[in-house]
């Protein structure tokens, strides 16, 4: 058996660190990580700390950064950080520039979850920039927790938000060549890891803890690329994708949203965590659920984060080449960091 400090070191050995200076120049820099990322005890009491998935989750962090640097609540700071993917029209996996479903449509789910415990969500979005801001105003202005598809729609023009196009030339040009063929394989492992890494594309999830010691947490994507009109993942569900309790920690996902749907991992990892699960260890132990689950789960991508409410971070994924981004350790620089997997490369 695995024993804590065994666990421990495997983690650090199989993660390395990008500072964004490296980024900058495309030369991954490998630098050990900080101890107190590990470890509870080392960490400073009362600094905030924000995680988010893949990399485009830098520029989104140091968005994030702004607010909590300043003092910010954790739930602004998730918020205004996500936005910045949802803007970006290079991130083809997130809001505007977003691959649209098999009939062209980019369809949106978003969902966020403050340190109270309260939860806004919307799925199956249209013509949209900011379904986050959606989701804080169905949490905040509504007494539901979701809304999906023209309901949602119609709730966001109440609350002023803009019909915008969010189907780029590039988006649509690469449906159109997808619609060559319309083979749909969301599940395939990326023949090459390393070029889906380099492209850094996929949903943002981000967990921040504050200056006062709350926590929030937010999910936002157009999902996968040429999914069936209709489908949801599990970026909008609370428990699925994103689950918050300040009193313990939250944890976030990526990846194949049915996997995660199907093993509650969000909300399974906090629980863990509240038994007494390290944020790894917590996300490890999700991974494990889906490998026990589904014999298919080599050809599945699935990644998760977590913190604990000390601002400990954890990462785990399924494939190699999943990726997040860290601000809080060391100068308060952004790192991107290489998440261990169960697959090796
Ligand atoms: C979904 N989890 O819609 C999202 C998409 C994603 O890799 O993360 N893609 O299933």
């Amino acid at each position: 058996m695995t024993t804590r400090r065994d666990f421990l070191i495997g983690a650090s050995a199989g993660l390395t660190a990008l500072g964004t200076r490296a980024l900058a120049q495309d030369q991954p820099a490998a630098t050990q990580l900080p101890a107190e990322m590990w470890d509870d005890d080392a960490l400073p009491s009362r600094h905030p700390v924000v995680i988010s998935t893949w990399r485009h989750g830098v520029p989104a962090n140091d968005r994030a950064w702004q607010v909590l640097d300043a003092g910010g609540r954790a739930l602004d700071a998730v918020e205004q950080g996500v936005r910045v993917a949802e803007a970006d029209p290079e991130v083809t996996s997130v809001g505007y520039g977003g691959r649209p479903d098999r009939e062209g449509h980019v369809t949106l789910d978003s969902c966020i979850m403050d340190e109270t415990g309260n939860a806004g969500s919307v799925a199956f979005l249209q013509e949209c920039m900011h379904p986050i801001s959606v989701a804080r105003k169905v949490m905040e202005e509504t007494p539901h927790v979701m809304l999906v598809g023209e309901g949602a729609r119609r709730f966001a023009d109440t609350q002023g938000f803009l019909r915008q196009d969010l189907l780029t030339d590039k988006a649509r040009a690469d449906w159109q060549e997808w619609l060559k063929t319309a083979k749909y394989e969301p599940w395939s492992r990326p023949s090459n890891p390393a070029l889906e890494r380099a492209s850094g594309h996929d949903t943002i999830s981000m967990l921040a803890v504050d200056r006062s010691g709350h926590l929030s947490g937010a999910c936002t994507t157009s999902g996968l690329a040429y999914k069936m009109h209709g489908r949801v993942g599990d970026s909008p569900i609370i428990g699925a994708a994103l689950f918050v309790d300040d009193e313990v920690g939250a944890a976030a996902a990526t990846g194949v949203g049915e996997e995660v749907m199907k093993t509650v991992g969000s909300f399974l990892i906090v629980e863990l965590m509240r038994q007494g699960a390290t944020p790894e260890e917590a996300c490890r132990e999700g991974v494990a659920r889906i490998v026990r689950k589904n014999p298919q789960w080599r050809d599945v991508q699935v990644g998760y984060l977590a913190v604990n409410r000390k601002g400990r971070v954890g990462a785990y994924a399924l494939q190699p080449g999943f990726q997040f981004a860290v601000t809080g350790y060391e100068g308060d620089t952004t790192r991107l960091v290489d998440v261990a997997s169960e697959l090796e490369d």
